[in-house]
């Protein structure tokens, strides 16, 4: 569990909220990933709106809580967790009902779940080159240097680096943009991963067998935005693409992930032109 410590912690204002409360934004994957648990376990919550396309994850307020500058973050009784995966374990332990960890699978779920969260540049590489595709480099140099320079740097007391790893993502973006090497390289990750879910479902109708888990809800995620992106899950798997229209059909899921028309316009627009270039996640992925 990524529970911070008090040294951690520069925006001290948080230690004083009661209750849960959670920082997240709209888009963000693994914000959707857990406001889907909090509506299936029906735990009332506090927004916290980051909004990370005007960066306010690198900026000192947001650094303060979060050291690593990411969102989805917890604060759950003036006590801050950061890290999607940990944030929904710790809840569910919490708030037992309705399980969405299956007993005695607690130790399987949370590898699968670090299996899911090693993906997460993949899932970003890919949402930038086929989802999203800013017109200028993701992420200002100006930003990138005050997230580098703001927070405290450690997590749970020790030197953290992930904040490094991050910092790297977004510089390598705007040097060299999400090229197809790359693309291809997570793509091809991607299809391996999801080959084994659908093999999963051709046993049972959810991946940790009868009953809805936590592992749906994060591979929902991951499978909805890449089926944005263009990814042929009806060709290459079948059953994940049974399941993830089942999944979306119910209103804890579609009402998360719902995008804004005006950024619907511009994926559609965003599609047409990579048709037109022979450049889709199909033709780039060698699918
Ligand atoms: N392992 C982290 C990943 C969190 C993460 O990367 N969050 C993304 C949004 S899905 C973020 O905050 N990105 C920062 C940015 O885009 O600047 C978790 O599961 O919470």
């Amino acid at each position: 569990m990524v529970q911070l410590v008090d040294a951690d912690i520069k925006t001290r204002e948080v230690l004083d909220w009661k209750g849960v409360h959670v920082l997240h934004f709209m888009g963000s994957s693994c914000s959707q990933k857990l406001r889907i648990f909090l509506n299936l376990k029906g735990i009332k919550w506090e927004s916290h709106l980051v909004d990370l396309f005007a960066n306010e994850n690198f900026k000192p307020w947001f650094l303060g809580i979060n050291p690593r500058g990411l969102v989805p973050v917890l604060v759950h009784d003036g006590v801050v967790h950061i890290e999607s995966n940990d944030i929904i374990q710790y809840l569910e332990q919490k708030f037992p009902t309705p399980a969405l960890i299956p007993a005695g699978h607690e130790n399987e779920l949370a590898a699968l779940l670090k299996h899911e969260d090693d993906l997460h540049l993949d899932l970003r590489t890919l949402s930038f080159r086929f989802v999203f595709n800013p017109p200028g480099p993701p992420k200002p140099a100006a930003m990138l240097d005050s997230y580098a320079a703001n927070g405290a740097g450690t997590v749970g007391g020790i030197k953290d680096h992930n904040k490094e790893i991050q910092i790297e993502f977004w510089q390598r973006a705007a040097k060299e943009g999400f090229t197809d090497e790359r693309a291809r390289a997570s793509a091809q990750k991607f299809r391996v991963a999801f080959d084994a879910l659908d093999q999963r479902l051709a046993q049972h109708p959810c991946l940790m067998g009868d009953s809805l888990s936590v592992l749906d809800i994060a591979w929902l995620i991951y499978a909805h935005r890449l089926s944005l992106g263009g990814y042929p899950f009806a060709r290459l798997h079948p059953r994940v693409t049974t399941w993830m229209e089942k999944l979306l059909a119910r209103p804890e899921f579609a009402k998360e992930i719902a995008m804004p028309p005006a950024a619907m316009t511009r994926l559609e627009a965003t599609r047409r032109s990579q048709v037109e270039a022979g450049k889709t996640l199909e033709a780039v992925a060698g699918f």
